[in-house]
C-alpha cells in the first residue's frame, strides 16, 4: 500500500533525480523558528520537511512545532521518531522505522509496536523504512543502541540494506550522524544501490554543494540535511546544496 506522501516522493523522484529533504530538530527550535526554517527551505528548493531529533523532547513542543510548520508549507511534514513520544498526530506521514543495525530489540520492534496504535488512532501515513547508522554514528548510534557499519565495509552497507527490502521496506536510510564529520562515503551509497531496488535516503554531514553533489552522483535519491540549517543562513545553505544535488544532473 502506497499513501499520498510516499506516492508524491516517488513522483518526484522519477521527474527530478535526487531530492532535498530539510530536517528540523524540535528540541533545537521553537515553534516561529520552525516556520521560518520551513519557509525558507521550500523556496529554496527543498522537496518535503523532516521533524524529529535523536534525544527527548515534550509531544507538546513537538506538536507545536508540527503545527507551526504545517501551517506555513504545503510541502509534506513526515516525522523522523526517535521513539514513542515523536509522534505527533499533527503531521501527514511517519517514518515508520526500523533501526536495522540496533542491539536493541526496542529499536528493531519494540517501540514500533507501542506506536502503531496511535498512528492509526491519529490516521498519520506511515511508511516503511530501514535505518542503518554508518560510521561514528553520533547520538543515534549510542541512542539506539546500533552497531555502526564502518565507512570503509560498503559490502556490509549493501547487506542490511537489502536484508532490508527483503523485509518489506518501502526505503533505506544511510545515517552518518547528524553534524558528522564525514558523510555516508560515495563508494558505499554505490554498492548499496547495486543492491537494492527501493530508494535510498542518505543524511549526516552533508554540509557543502560538492558533498552533496558527491553523495547525489553516488547514486542517492533523497539527501537529508539538519544541522547546517539551524543558523541564519538557511536559504542560502538549502540553495547550495540543492545546486550540488542538481549538479549531478547535468
Ligand atoms: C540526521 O541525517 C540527518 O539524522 C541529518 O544530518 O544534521 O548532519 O545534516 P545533519
Amino acid at each position: 500500500m502506497v499513501g499520498p506522501v510516499e506516492k508524491y516522493l516517488l513522483e518526484k523522484i522519477e521527474s527530478e533525480g535526487t531530492i532535498h529533504i530539510t530536517l528540523i530538530d524540535p528540541e533545537k527550535v521553537t515553534p516561529p523558528q520552525a516556520s521560518r526554517i520551513a519557509n525558507k527551505a521550500k523556496s529554496s528548493g527543498t522537496s518535503a520537511i523532516m521533524i524529529g531529533g535523536s534525544t527527548f523532547v515534550s509531544t507538546k513542543h513537538l506538536d507545536d512545532v508540527v503545527r507551526a510548520v504545517k501551517h506555513t508549507v504545503k510541502i509534506p511534514v513526515i516525522l523522523f521518531p526517535n521513539n514513542v513520544t515523536g509522534i505527533s498526530r499533527y503531521a501527514d506521514a511517519i517514518w515508520f522505522m526500523s533501526l536495522l543495525n540496533s542491539v536493541d530489540p526496542y529499536f528493531l520492534i519494540g517501540a514500533q509496536v507501542l506506536g502503531a496504535p496511535l498512528v492509526k488512532r491519529y490516521d498519520l501515513e506511515p511508511i516503511p523504512l530501514g535505518y542503518i547508522i554508518i560510521g561514528d554514528g553520533g547520538t543515534a548510534g549510542v541512542i539506539g543502541k546500533a552497531v555502526p557499519v564502518p565507512y570503509n565495509k560498503p559490502e556490509l552497507a549493501a547487506a542490511h540494506a537489502l536484508a532490508g527490502q527483503y523485509l518489506g521496506m518501502h526505503f533505506i536510510y544511510l545515517e552518518a550522524g547528524s553534524g558528522a564529520k564525514r558523510p555516508v562515503p560515495p563508494e558505499m551509497i554505490h554498492a548499496v544501490k547495486r543492491y537494492i531496488d527501493i530508494p535510498l535516503i542518505v543524511g549526516g554531514g552533508i554540509k557543502s554543494r560538492r558533498k552533496a553533489l558527491a553523495v547525489a552522483s553516488a547514486g542517492a535519491d533523497m539527501i537529508v540535511t539538519g544541522n547546517v540549517l539551524e543558523n541564519n543562513e538557511v536559504k542560502s545553505k538549502v540553495s547550495e546544496i540543492v545546486k550540488g544535488i542538481r549538479g549531478c544532473r547535468t
